[in-house]
């Protein structure tokens, strides 16, 4: 049994790797891992850093007859992701195609519908199910051996079927680590800035699964589930220091939706750190409400130099009533104070144009962001819409998204998407106008001191897909123009 693992060429990876910095596919490597460790052969493909094409991938594909071919999806690299499928069902018909990760697990059925060459979807975490497809396969070759595996969705006959979900790791201290190894790691060039000590070389570690929260625009809740699973605060130790020894990594980034979901385990964590004297230093992603003070001084004292944190929304109406993230103002008032006395860089995202916002609450995000234009690292993005998520159901409630769309088809009439600047995935658009959007998208730019359009113009005309895209681009300059000519961009 043969398994070719893809990470497809292309699009949002490749794009941040041409600036010199990515990180390894940790849900590709945890397979390849688990596959390697049960003696099943295995070959890891991260065409976008090998910088492949796609006669390259095909003889790839050729050289190596695989029994599966394997190929990762988000929702933005989605299409990439689909003509990786048809090239290797074109190329090897024998093989059996298979996609997993996100976008694969929350739009299964709209995939297998859709994607003729694609034989089977593995929906959330796949390091089990892909064991018991190579098994099922191994026993009997053929395709209806699969018809009863749980976590699965394949075409039956004819018909999509999706089978039960498969139950959750539990035990997250049983997986072997991601299989580093069988990509060429320098090729990542993965190195994190950190103050007062120049670009480090980093690597990216997941420490738990899950999520009990349930942000109406998030896909973690509905991919990973509401139940948290956490790795042992030793087993994390043990993985960084193999990251240490072997690669000789300074920084790591904890990259769990919420670091901090049990306090107690990240005090461990931090002892252990300190204890052991590991001497790196470490980012992390976490929910505001569930910092305190003093947990972020141990943390600071373990080597913590950047902390993210989602506040979403400056209105209280939209952050808990619409998105449901149930923090406060206050929560992020408090934690950046924090930061800022104990050094640690805060980080924090926010969207606009969520459902129902209006103008007055848009600007009380941009309040928000101004009023710390110097002390916080801010992100802001349009809402998009990710299959699965409580948002996409009220998106198709309300019209935002067609009742005929398929996240499988390039183009649909009446979606809006901005594909060079948030991506190729439709954009939540409701009360707030297309101008009022570019003046919270310019004032954030200059509050951080960069609009980088000239440099985005060429990419930008080159992604003009229709008059609508035209206008609101148009519309883009003049705000700016307005915007510049009333001296409110600051830089
Ligand atoms: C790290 C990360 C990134 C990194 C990616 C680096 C990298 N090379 O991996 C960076 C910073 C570049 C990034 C960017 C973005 N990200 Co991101 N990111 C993450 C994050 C936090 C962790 C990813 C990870 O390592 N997971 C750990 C592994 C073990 O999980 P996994 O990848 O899901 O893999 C498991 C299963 O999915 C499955 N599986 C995966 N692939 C395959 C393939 C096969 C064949 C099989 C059988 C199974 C399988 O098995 C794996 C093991 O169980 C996730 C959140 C999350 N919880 O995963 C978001 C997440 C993937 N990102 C998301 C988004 C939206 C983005 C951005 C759009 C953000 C932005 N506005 O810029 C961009 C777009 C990137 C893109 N083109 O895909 C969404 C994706 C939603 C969706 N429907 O696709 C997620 C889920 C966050 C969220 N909660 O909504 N991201
Ligand atoms: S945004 Fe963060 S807190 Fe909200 S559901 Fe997603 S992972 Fe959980």
């Amino acid at each position: 049994m043969k398994v070719q693992l893809f990470v497809p060429p292309g699009g949002y990876f490749a794009e941040r790797w041409s600036k010199g910095s990515s990180m390894p596919p940790l849900g590709i490597l945890y397979i390849a891992a688990v596959l390697e460790k049960e003696g099943i052969e295995v070959q890891v493909v991260p065409a976008d850093v090998l910088g492949l094409g796609w006669r390259e991938i095909r003889s790839r594909i050729l050289d190596y007859k695989p029994d599966i071919v394997g190929v990762t999806t988000t929702t933005e690299n989605r299409f990439q992701s689909f003509k990786l499928i048809g090239l290797a069902k074109k190329t090897l018909p024998s093989a059996l195609t298979v996609l997993g990760g996100p976008h694969a697990s929350l739009a299964a059925e709209d995939s297998l519908l859709h994607i003729p060459e694609l034989d089977l979807v593995v929906r959330g975490e796949g390091e089990l199910t892909m064991i018991d497809i190579c098994r099922a396969l191994e026993r009997k070759m053929d395709f209806s051996s699969l018809a009863h595996l749980a976590g699965i969705s394949l075409r039956l006959d004819g018909r999509v079927m999706a089978n039960q979900p498969r139950s959750p790791i539990t035990n997250l201290d049983g997986l072997p680590f991601p299989a580093f190894h069988l990509v060429p790691f320098e090729k990542y060039n993965f190195k994190i800035e950190v103050p007062g000590h120049g670009q480090l070389p980093a690597v990216n570690i997941m420490t738990s699964r899950g999520c009990p929260f349930n942000c109406n625009f998030c896909a973690t809740p509905v991919n990973w589930g509401r139940t948290v699973r956490l790795r042992s605060p030793l087993n994390v130790i043990r993985e960084i220091e193999f990251h240490v020894e072997r690669r000789g990594s300074r920084v790591i980034f904890f990259y769990d939706d919420t670091f901090n979901t049990s306090a107690k385990r990240v005090e461990e964590i931090c002892d252990l750190m300190i204890e052991r004297k590991l001497s790196v230093f470490w980012r992390a992603e976490v929910r505001m409400d569930l910092m305190s003070k003093g947990l972020l001084a141990k943390m600071k004292q373990a080597g913590l130099f950047h902390l993210s944190f989602g506040v979403e929304a400056g209105s209280e109406r939209v952050r808990n009533k619409i998105i449901d993230k149930k923090v406060k103002v206050k929560d992020y008032h408090s934690l950046v104070a924090w930061c800022l006395e104990l050094g640690v860089i805060p980080n924090a995202f926010f969207i606009v144009s969520h459902p129902t916002e209006t103008w007055e609450e848009a600007r009380e995000t941009i309040g928000l962001i101004e009023e710390y234009k110097d002390k916080v690292e801010a992100s802001i993005a349009i809402l998009h819409v990710y299959p699965g998520t409580p948002l996409e159901r009220t998106a198709r409630e309300r019209g935002v998204i067609p009742p005929d769309f398929s996240w499988a088809r390039k183009r649909t009439r009446g979606i809006i998407t901005l594909p060079t600047a948030q991506g190729d995935v439709p954009l939540y658009l409701d009360k707030l106008s297309w101008s009022q959007i570019s003046e919270i998208l310019f004032r954030w730019a200059s509050s951080r001191g960069r609009i980088s359009i000239a440099r985005k113009l060429p990419r930008i005309i080159a992604n003009i897909r229709s008059w609508g895209d035209l206008e609101r681009y148009v519309v883009m300059a003049f705000v700016f123009l307005k915007l510049k000519a009333r001296k409110i961009l600051i830089k």
